[in-house]
């Protein structure tokens, strides 16, 4: 660990000898042939597969090889050579394995066999697909479908997704909890609402066309790097990027590009952000409003000579609501903007000037903005600072949420959705002769609370790890166990394998790097990246074990087992050939997926369009809405001596909840999770000593008790007030009860905590 000033931090920059030695260690440590070189230099590229890391776009235009250190640690996980057999589980309790850590769980390597959990041995058993999937199917067929819940982990393909939102609605439910519900949800709300799009509206062109970018909670140095070189391009060409985080985020400060040669060997690194300012936990809503009032006075200013700063032929034509929104700017005033961000009005008003002088504007955020009780006014005033200067729907500008899971905004946009009002359904009900459920479903907090209430009687995930990745884990792990029937399709072994219903089925399926052979031969999967375009992936590794099956066959086998026949409806072809679902998509959504199965392999992938990006405002009014936040703080509880808001963060060595070592190099923590972030002063004010051993309790107002114990504080540099944790170990900290309130995305970024010696 690197100390300075006394806090713990890294000085290196981002990417450099530090990205390739974490690789290395992966590849020590998981796989040392040289066949995972081969396919890593596949790795997102046009007729290669689409990583399985985060959502980051596939360019036309690729690099020599297009990944990034996370994205080759997220592949070789999935190559690895261990294998987690049914010799494992003969060896292993389940209760035994629930006191294992995250990532020694994952660590046994990739499940080999369909395994049926045994109540009175409490183990995974062996069993037969069949076997599994007639049980699942009687199972269901027992329940009220509005019972059952149908999880899904941003990961499957376009066709899968598809195929299991439609098995969702011929059983009878629209209960599509997905991993975006805990995630970019609150831009699928406040975008839809207030510029009629649920998505951003940049593509990757419009890097290249920026003058300024600004960016909000969003940590490209772990979470997204391979953006890292197009910021870089960025800088070189003069654009001025701005950052407001609570942390001093490495990426967004230097970079040094892996793929470059002479930069590698003399250490060059690029300055990423010109402005970096430690916004408080939650206190982004005051310095938007902050921004916009000191453009609003530049235009005064401006005017008064017979210039202008805003665009007002914009804001006439195309938006609703400024009048409102310029009177509540206007009464503010700065003592309250400095109070609610922890910014001086002088810091606030340097980065409004990178905002005026800039023609062309793009704004950045992350789950920094999107994990808040008042996430929406997050992203809603986010949108009120970019419509100021028309910022919104032409070329090098517009507002960019950057998505999570590979294909996580691909799931939404094929069906995977507890909103009906978003899905198609007279078109499905003409396609296959039904009658789609029409009632809104469950989203992953109201899975959670029917869960507690006993009233969920089965869940199927699809992927992920739901029940380390919630709020609120202790009454939720003792609630599942109540459940009649529990589904996993998984890789790998994790937590939420643990927690079973009466009847548990743990299914392995293929991952997106390995050869998918159907009756119909090798098959091709497609996904969307966070630029909405759509990329067609083909595996060609052999797969882990001869037992695996695809996720489209899985779910296939088990609607097959659940539904009764219709003619419409024909699982086997669709899982001999994929093309078959492109087709079905297509006929669903024509506007977006013309020509499918002629457009896989586009270069770059195919754009399935954003009626914003055209200045078409499919909102209430038919008009961009400025909107009034009710508040200028988005954190949504009182403020009292001894209570903090805990920030719960990845580290650069973790993919969500899969935790691949012990290293956030890029933050200067090494060799352990278990630590409580907090500045030296924040240390000294708590009578705290660096060093000691804490236990961090809830401090939700609800009367439930919420522990986690055995946290060393460490010093870093964060804003006064404000902790750090890592996710997932902190999760048992989260109420249910804390989340957005117009989304429900639960408010990981600032959860009420108290330190406890
Ligand atoms: N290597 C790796 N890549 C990933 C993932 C991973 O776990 N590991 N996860 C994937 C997924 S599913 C997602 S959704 C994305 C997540 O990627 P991000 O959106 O970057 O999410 P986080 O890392 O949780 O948090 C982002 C940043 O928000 C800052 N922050 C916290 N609170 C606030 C606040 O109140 N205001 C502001 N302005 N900033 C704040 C944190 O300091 C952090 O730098 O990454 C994807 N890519
Ligand atoms: N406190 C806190 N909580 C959070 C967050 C936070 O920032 N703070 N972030 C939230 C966010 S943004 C998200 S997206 C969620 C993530 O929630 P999830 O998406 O549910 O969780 P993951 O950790 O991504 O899932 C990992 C598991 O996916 C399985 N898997 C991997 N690849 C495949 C595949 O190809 N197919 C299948 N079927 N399974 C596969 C493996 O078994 C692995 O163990 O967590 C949320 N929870
Ligand atoms: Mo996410």
């Amino acid at each position: 660990m690197a100390k300075d000033d006394a806090t713990v931090s890294y000085d290196g920059p981002a990417g450099g000898w530090g990205s390739v030695r974490g690789i290395a260690s992966i590849f020590g440590k998981e796989w040392a042939t040289p066949a995972a070189l081969e396919t890593l230099a596949q790795q997102n590229k046009p007729g290669g597969f689409a990583c399985v890391s985060c959502a980051w776009t596939k360019p036309a235009h690729y690099h020599p090889f297009e990944f990034c250190e996370n994205g080759a640690k997220a592949t070789l996980w999935e190559l690895t050579s261990r294998r987690c057999t049914p010799d494992f589980f003969a060896r292993h309790t389940v209760k035994e394995l629930r006191t294992w850590r995250d990532h020694d769980l994952e660590q046994q390597g990739r499940l080999t066999h369909p395994m049926r959990y045994d109540p009175a041995l409490d183990r995974y058993v062996p069993c037969t697909w069949e076997e599994a999937f007639a049980a699942i199917g009687a199972e269901l067929k027992a329940i009220d479908p509005k019972t059952a819940v149908f999880y899904a982990s941003g990961r499957a393909s376009l066709e899968t997704s598809y195929c299991y939102a439609l098995f969702a609605r011929l059983y009878g439910h629209n209960n599509l909890p997905d991993s975006s519900n805990m995630c970019h949800e609150t831009t699928s709300v406040a975008l839809k609402s207030v510029i009629g799009a649920p998505v951003g509206t940049v593509v990757l062109e419009d890097f290249s066309k920026c003058d300024a970018i600004f960016f909000f909670g969003q940590n490209t140095g772990s979470n997204s790097p391979r953006f890292l070189h197009d910021l870089q391009d960025a800088v070189r060409r003069g654009c001025r990027i701005v950052t407001f985080n609570p942390i001093r985020e490495k990426g967004l400060l230097a970079f040094v590009n892996p793929q470059n040669p002479s930069e590698m060997l003399t250490g060059r690194e690029t300055q990423i952000s010109c402005q970096y300012h430690q916004v408080k936990a939650g206190g982004d809503i005051a310095v938007m409003m902050g921004l916009c009032k000191y453009i609003l006075a530049q235009d005064d200013e401006a005017r008064a000579r017979g210039g202008h700063v805003l665009d007002r032929d914009f804001i006439e034509q195309h938006t609703a609501g400024f009048e409102a929104f310029e009177a509540q700017v206007r009464a503010l005033s700065w003592q309250e903007i400095e109070l609610a961000s922890g910014l001086p009005r002088s810091s606030i008003e340097e980065a409004g000037q990178v905002y005026v002088q800039a023609k062309s504007v793009i704004g950045i955020y992350g789950m920094g903005l999107t994990q808040h009780v008042h996430g929406f006014e997050n992203v809603a005033t986010y949108v009120n600072l970019l419509l100021l200067k028309g910022n919104i729907g032409r070329e090098g500008a517009g507002i960019s949420p950057i998505r999570g899971h590979s294909n996580v905004q691909g799931q939404r946009t094929v069906g995977i959705s507890e909103k009906p009002e978003l899905v198609p359904l007279d078109k499905l009900a003409e396609l296959f002769g039904f009658d789609p459920p029409r009632d809104k479903g469950m989203n992953t907090v109201e899975a959670c609370e029917g869960i507690l209430a006993g009233q969920v009687r089965a869940f199927i995930g699809l992927g992920g790890n739901f029940l380390r990745a919630i709020p609120e884990q202790a009454l939720m792990e003792a609630a599942w166990t109540k459940m009649r029937l529990t589904v996993q399709i998984a890789t790998k072994l994790n937590r939420s394998h643990l927690f079973n219903g009466e009847v548990a089925y743990l299914l392995p399926c293929l991952g997106r790097s390995e050869q998918d052979v159907q009756t119909g031969g090798p098959q091709v999967v497609t996904i969307e990246d966070t630029f909405s375009r759509i990329h067609g992936s083909v595996g060609r590794r052999q797969p882990a074990s001869g037992e695996l099956r695809s996720e489209m066959a899985i779910v296939a086998g088990m609607a097959k087992a659940t539904l009764d026949p219709r003619p419409t409806v024909d699982w086997d072809a669709w899982v001999g050939n994929y093309g078959l679902v492109r087709d079905l998509i297509e006929q669903t959504y024509p506007d977006m997926f013309t020509d499918f199965n002629q457009r896989l392999f586009t270069p770059g992938g195919f754009y399935r369009g954003n009626s914003a990006r055209e200045r078409i405002w499919k909102t209430k009014s038919g008009k961009a809405e400025f909107t009034t936040p009710k508040t200028l703080s988005a954190h949504g509880f009182k403020d009292a001596s001894g209570r903090y808001r805990l920030i719960t963060l990845r580290s650069n060595d973790q993919f969500n909840t899969t935790i691949y070592g012990y290293s956030d190099r890029l933050r200067g923590i090494e060799g352990t999770r278990d630590v409580v972030l907090m500045n030296p002063d924040e240390i000294r004010r708590a009578g705290l000593e660096p060093g000691q051993v804490v236990a961090l309790t809830s401090d939700a107002d609800d009367g439930v008790e919420r522990e986690v114990r055995g946290l060393v504080v460490t010093p870093f540099d964060l804003p006064d007030g404000c902790i750090g944790a890592y996710y997932p170990e902190a999760n048992p900290l989260i109420a249910l009860s804390h989340h957005d309130e117009m989304s429900k995305t639960p408010a990981a970024k600032a959860v009420p905590v108290r330190i406890r010696a």
